[in-house]
């Protein structure tokens, strides 16, 4: 071989070698930095009878999170729960307010409400956890939406933007850095969920095929891309694998 040639042939190898390699590299530092570690939390959002079939205000297929959280939950040594746990005649049911139906908005002292069916009144069968929901390790249940006249679609703060449920002092003390969001709904209380997580400082992943969505009038979409620009990660379940 012409020692031109030879030079060349190497220098492509070399240089293809380089590619291979970086792009190895790339793939296991993406894995890594995923990867749940002592001061990461799994955050599992309203998988209660009220959002699945049969329950009072519905998800479609929310019961479908169920057996892919069971599955995660074994990845976490931190794993927190939520509750959508409302009073009787709370301020975002439609029946709450005369002329008012299910789905309809209406401008509250904080801001624009959706109206809601009654739904996960405190201590109902209907507020209760799902019964397949197997999480016997997770260390914290946070219930919000306990105020009658203020919502909560957040696990963080409320709907008025100012009163703290407590999770962001319980994750803070606890050293953890990064969450994992899961549960029902995405558009609503794991989207909310989620980007308070970023103002509360956290490194923040949504793993979308462990949640449904309500999908009402676009709201999936723009959840989605509202959580993008406040740099959650959207990922599936087996990127953890
Ligand atoms: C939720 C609507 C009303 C949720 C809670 O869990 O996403 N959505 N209350
Ligand atoms: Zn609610």
């Amino acid at each position: 071989m012409h020692p031109a040639t030879r030079r060349t042939l190497l220098k492509t190898l070399s240089g293809a070698g380089l590619v291979a390699a970086a792009g190895l590299a790339g793939r296991v530092a993406f894995a890594a930095g995923i990867k749940p570690d002592a001061r990461s939390a799994l955050i599992v959002v309203d998988v209660q009878n009220c959002f699945v079939t049969g329950g009072t205000l519905p998800v479609k297929g929310g019961e479908e999170v169920v057996p892919v959280i069971n599955k995660l939950a074994a990845a976490f040594e931190n794993i927190v729960i939520t509750q959508d746990w409302h009073t009787k005649g709370h301020a975002s049911f439609a029946s709450t307010h005369a002329g008012k139906k299910p789905f309809e908005v209406k401008k509250l002292a904080y801001g624009n409400q959706v109206l809601w069916p009654d739904h996960c009144v405190q201590g109902t069968d209907d507020a209760a956890l799902h019964k397949d929901l197997a999480l016997p390790t997770a260390q914290v249940i946070v219930r919000k939406g306990y105020h009658q006249e203020v919502d909560s679609y957040s696990a963080f703060t409320e709907a008025d933007g100012k009163t703290p449920t407590g999770l962001g002092g319980y994750l803070k003390q606890r050293g953890i850095k990064k969450v994992f969001v899961t549960g029902l709904a995405t558009d609503f209380c794991v989207a909310w969920t989620a980007m308070d997580a970023r103002k509360a400082g956290l490194e923040v992943y949504v793993i979308e095929d462990a949640t449904r969505a309500i999908d009402l009038n676009g709201s999936l979409a723009a959840a989605w891309k509202q959580m993008a620009a406040k740099g959650v990660k959207r990922i599936q379940s087996t990127d953890l694998a």
